[in-house]
């Protein structure tokens, strides 16, 4: 995508754009919007690249669009081509082995060619690989023998190993580890096997690398898993150490959890290291980020802004923000496109709360203002706040409508083909 197709596309949409901010400004003649502006230009979500191919049920897949990144190249092409519409996409996640980056520095040049970091690289003990001598059915970092958690450990040290060859500055474990029925497992043991495990995990961490130890209720384990809620990915985050946190999936709830309490108290004690932001309505869906619950993502950067700024952190940088969804029947690009807005969205009107109002508020137990005060940012229209953000910083307007203008998914096709499958879920 060409720098003058984004200034032509933006020309287009510049006179209605300016009215709109113009119009936001005045209502909120108060709040140092410029401020707001530059928090939301520095604020990046990284892109998993397994997000990038349509993804899967375990009851078919339907590769509908095409074009799809046929390897780990591709695949930094399309963030690239993500970041450059939106300027708010700038690293991409890898998840390995289902990414393989055979020549790091090659991999590392051609991301920097695009703007984009390497976030956190993820190991998969979740599944067995081809050849693969041991298998994880029954676990992996929880395992009974001995020698299945040395294979699990020992992947998680080679995949620290290619991290640190892309400049990559965290792991993250997400364990499928757990039991289907009752009495199948010890559940100390498991938990005393999987801490060790991770301590070895850990003991291979860079100095300046952050592990995070990603919870999930259930799937594929239904009975007990072993890093099942926070509280458990706390004590393990707890134990290890100072270069370990709890990372929060928002599909890894059991339903209706009250996820924004969860952050607070992570944020509190200086244990919340990121996020795996999507939408869903019944569990791990892995839906589009704001399609089903904005309000409660919205409740969820309220929290975030309040705490963080309680804690003197710098929002763009003192946490890992990602988005972790994949499902069918959307264009992937279009769908990151919509995630990403949501979560620029939610962030804005987080950063607009009347926080002194609401602590007023609070102090006087006036329920109904408390309420009103965050509904009122909830309820304002604050799309061309971020629009301008992106605007300032170089990229589009209307990311999506630009996309699908260019036709950029055609011209994928083109490139790669009708029946490319990327490899992921
Ligand atoms: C597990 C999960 C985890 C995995 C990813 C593919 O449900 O959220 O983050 O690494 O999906
Ligand atoms: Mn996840
Ligand atoms: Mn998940």
């Amino acid at each position: 995508i060409e720098k003058n197709q984004i200034a032509q596309h933006n020309d287009t949409l510049l006179g209605k754009h300016q009215k709109q901010l113009s119009h936001l400004k005045n209502e909120w003649e108060s709040v140092d919007i410029e401020k707001v502006i530059q928090k939301l230009v520095d604020f990046q979500i990284a892109i998993p690249s397994w997000a990038l191919g349509t993804g899967g049920t375990r009851f078919g897949r339907f590769a509908i669009n095409g074009g799809e990144p046929r390897n780990i190249e591709e695949k930094i092409e399309d963030v690239g081509l993500l970041h450059a519409l939106n300027a708010s996409s700038g690293a991409i996640s890898l998840h390995i082995p289902w990414d393989i980056p055979q020549n790091p520095e090659q991999i590392k040049s051609l991301a920097a060619s695009y703007g984009l970091k390497f976030d956190a690289v993820n190991s998969n003990t979740f599944q067995d690989q081809p050849g693969q001598a041991l298998s994880y059915k029954f676990g992996s970092l929880q395992h009974v023998d001995k020698a299945v958690r040395k294979l699990a450990i020992e992947h998680n040290v080679e995949v620290i190993k290619q991290g640190i060859a892309l400049g990559s500055e965290s792991l993250t474990v997400w364990l499928a580890d757990g039991s289907c029925f009752p009495g199948q497992l010890n559940f100390r043991k498991a938990f005393e096997n999987t801490l060790n495990s991770l301590q070895e995990i850990y003991a291979a961490l860079p100095a300046n690398w952050k592990m995070f130890v990603e919870y999930k209720a259930y799937e594929p384990n239904f009975y007990s898993t072993t890093v099942g809620d926070w509280g458990q990915s706390l004590l393990y985050a707890n134990k290890l150490g100072e270069q370990a946190y709890t990372l929060v999936d928002l599909g890894h709830h059991l339903p209706n959890a009250n996820i924004e309490q969860i952050v607070a108290l992570l944020l509190m004690e200086g244990k919340l290291g990121g996020f795996h932001f999507n939408d869903s309505k019944y569990g791990d869906d892995d839906l589009t980020t704001g399609s089903i619950k904005p309000y409660q993502l919205f409740l969820i950067f309220n929290e975030l802004v309040e705490g963080m700024d309680a804690r003197g952190m710098d929002h763009a940088t003192s946490l890992g923000w990602m988005i972790d969804a994949s499902h069918n029947v959307k264009d992937p690009l279009e769908d990151l496109l919509q995630s990403i807005e949501a979560i620029m969205i939610a962030y804005a009107q987080a950063l607009l709360v009347d926080r002194k109002a609401l602590t007023e508020a609070q102090q006087n137990n006036d329920v109904v203002a408390c309420q009103e005060i965050l509904q009122h940012t909830f309820r304002s229209d604050l799309r061309s706040i971020v629009a301008e953000a992106r605007l300032r910083a170089g990229a589009a307007l209307s990311p999506l409508n630009l996309y699908r203008n260019l036709g950029c998914r055609k011209s994928l096709i083109g490139e790669r083909g009708q029946n490319t499958v990327a490899t992921g879920l």
